[in-house]
């Protein structure tokens, strides 16, 4: 095909934020500070290790580097408990049916995500096989806002950035497609994501013609 899709995984295919939270707030509480849901937006689409500088900036907590290392882990392994647990009921609306409009229109799309469990995520939902790639956090050195991510994807769907079309519920995210070169599409908050070139609050609201006007030009 002529144009190509990636997909951001938290917050546009499932929501994992509500996971990052419960093991992050479990986190803050042994280190004795206040941890909200408005500080955890935050940490959207941000990678695993600067999360922790985040949040260690908000309870105002220095640790050494061995205990930042161990935590990390920790986190992990509580929040891979939680993806456990996920099945399809998690997918969340509108997702599934835009994947089918994609493969009735025989458009490619890839997944573009700064997890690195990103991959048992989508298994853990059913949705794994029916994507053409993974670029993930384990594919990257450099993470949200760097375009890296989402030119690897390019890359893996053997399309120009010019042709990919990146869906994205982050502003970091928003940010690395347009340094890409790609049509980003922000799935939230308009005003948040006021820097997309299109905007809808979730994935129900994109029209099934959405693609017509990329395919024809
Ligand atoms: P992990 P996305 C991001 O996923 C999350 O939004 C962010 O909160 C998380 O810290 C990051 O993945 C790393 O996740 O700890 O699983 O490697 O939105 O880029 O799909
Ligand atoms: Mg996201």
């Amino acid at each position: 095909s002529k144009i190509g899709v990636i997909f951001d995984l938290d917050g546009v295919i499932v929501d994992t934020a509500k996971y990052h939270y419960l093991a992050w707030k479990n986190l803050a509480d042994s280190l004795d500070f206040e941890f909200t849901e408005a500080h955890n937006e935050l940490l959207k689409g941000v990678s695993r290790v600067r999360s922790l500088e985040i949040l260690l900036d908000i309870g105002k907590v220095q640790l050494s580097e061995q205990k930042k290392q161990e935590i990390l882990i920790s986190k992990n392994e509580e929040y891979l408990g939680y993806i456990m647990k996920m099945n399809t009921d998690e997918i969340l609306p509108g997702a599934e049916k835009l994947l089918n409009t994609l493969d009735d229109l025989g458009v490619n799309y890839v997944l573009g995500s700064a997890s690195k469990n990103a991959e048992l995520i989508l298994k853990q939902v059913g949705l794994y096989h029916r994507f053409f790639g993974i670029v993930d956090g384990n594919a990257v050195s450099k993470a949200k806002p760097d375009p890296e991510v989402f030119l690897i994807g390019a890359k893996k769907l053997n399309l120009l950035p010019e042709s990919c079309i990146v869906f994205e519920d982050a502003i970091a995210g928003i940010e690395a497609a347009n340094k890409a070169n790609m049509t980003s599409v922000g799935i939230g908050d308009k005003e948040t994501l006021k820097e997309a070139d299109f905007n809808f609050n979730s994935l129900i609201e994109i029209p099934e013609d959405f693609f017509s006007r990329f395919l024809s030009e």
